[in-house]
């Protein structure tokens, strides 16, 4: 059988916006199809990878990210905390462990850390690390110097996501620009650590912001090695949740949403591209088109930071159902910088 171009070319960095619109308006059927290929020709398409994220400082954030709980400027009733001691924060990590996940992240509602909380964040890597998992965190905005100490500290990935198209990203947050995010993916490449970077789809972007976004991910200097695609969920009290409450906007179509993975992966072969929020309010068939369409990794647990998740039990069920396994962390070596190197 013919194969599609996209499954054996190069990884390429070149894309251009016309052609990755030209893939978003390819018949659903179609799209989804050439993407399964692409997915199978670099990936185990059987399994699928448990991560679990940890909210080690919530709320209270200075930004002011119209879809986030955490920011000051909304008013969700999420309580700020301090950040977590190390031992609470690796007793959850070996929870999650127990649990099946091989990815361990940690999230901190900060504009950037500060050095004063640094020595406590490395003891969370070194910690999470020696158990045996991928370690990734998301902390805000890095220096070169705090990207350099995150990387001797052993940290696998670092998540900071574009979130939308280079157009739109000043209608959702005002208080930094998107050359800031690309900054520092910049200090976190440099460093030598994975770079996780993805964003949310549903914020009442336009298609073309959808091509924007797959299209700055997907033509930075290396591919992001981790790609999450987020649904908007839509919390009560943030610029977003009450914007777009009781209108059509309110729920990414699920077709789109899928054909945004799609095209993640088609255009990002490589990459790890998870399902991350919004499965709470994704049917089994949805979630089921999206592992088709080349996700590989998704949340575990009843909570993300601050919202609803599936729960271990449901995806359990889901796994059965669909005859997927959950990806071993052998099966993770390959996607690593330090082993490609
Ligand atoms: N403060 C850090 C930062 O902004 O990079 C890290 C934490 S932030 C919560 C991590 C990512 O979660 C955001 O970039 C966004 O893509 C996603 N996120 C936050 N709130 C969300 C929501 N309500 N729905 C979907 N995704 C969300
Ligand atoms: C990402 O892209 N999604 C995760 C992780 N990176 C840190 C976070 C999702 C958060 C959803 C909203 C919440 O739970 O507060
Ligand atoms: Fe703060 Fe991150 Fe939430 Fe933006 S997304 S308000 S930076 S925690």
């Amino acid at each position: 059988m013919a194969q599609n171009p996209e499954t054996l070319q190069q990884t390429r960095t070149d894309w251009t916006r016309d052609e990755i619109a030209a893939l978003f308006d390819l018949p659903f059927t179609e799209l989804v199809f050439r993407a399964a290929e692409v997915h199978r020709a670099h990936h185990d398409a059987g399994a699928v990878q448990l991560s679990t994220l940890l909210s080690v400082k919530t709320g209270g954030c200075p930004e002011d990210c119209g879809y986030c709980s955490q920011s000051v400027k909304a008013e969700s009733g999420v309580k700020a905390t301090k950040l977590m001691d190390v031992r609470a924060v690796l007793q959850s990590a070996a929870r999650a462990k127990d649990a099946g996940s091989t990815r361990f992240c940690m999230g901190a509602a900060w504009r950037n850390p500060k050095d004063r909380d640094m020595p406590a964040i490395i003891e969370m890597v070194h910690g999470v690390r020696a158990m045996g998992m991928e370690t990734c965190m998301t902390l805000g905005m890095l220096t070169e110097k705090q990207a350099d100490m995150l990387a001797a500290a052993g940290l696998d990935y670092y998540n900071h996501n574009i979130d939308t198209s280079p157009e739109k990203y000043g209608e959702i947050s005002t208080t930094r620009t998107f050359e800031d995010r690309l900054d520092t993916l910049s200090n976190v490449r440099k460093a030598g650590m994975n770079v996780c970077s993805g964003g949310i789809v549903g914020m009442g972007e336009a298609r073309g912001d959808r091509v924007g976004f797959i299209h700055a991910l997907a033509t930075l200097p290396e591919h992001p090695q981790s790609v999450p695609i987020n649904a908007l969920m839509p919390v009560k009290g943030t610029v977003l949740g009450n914007m777009l409450e009781g209108t059509p906007l309110a729920k990414i179509d699920d077709i789109e949403f899928v054909r945004t993975v799609a095209v993640a992966r088609i255009t990002m072969p490589e990459s790890m591209v998870r399902l991350s929020a919004g499965r709470v309010s994704m049917s089994e068939a949805t979630q089921a088109l999206c592992f088709m369409a080349g996700a590989n990794s998704i949340f575990s647990g009843e909570t993300l930071l601050t919202t609803e998740n599936p729960g271990e039990d449901t995806d359990a069920a889901l796994f059965a159902k669909l005859g997927l396994r959950p990806m071993a962390i052998e099966e993770l070596r390959g996607c690593s910088r330090e082993a490609a190197e």
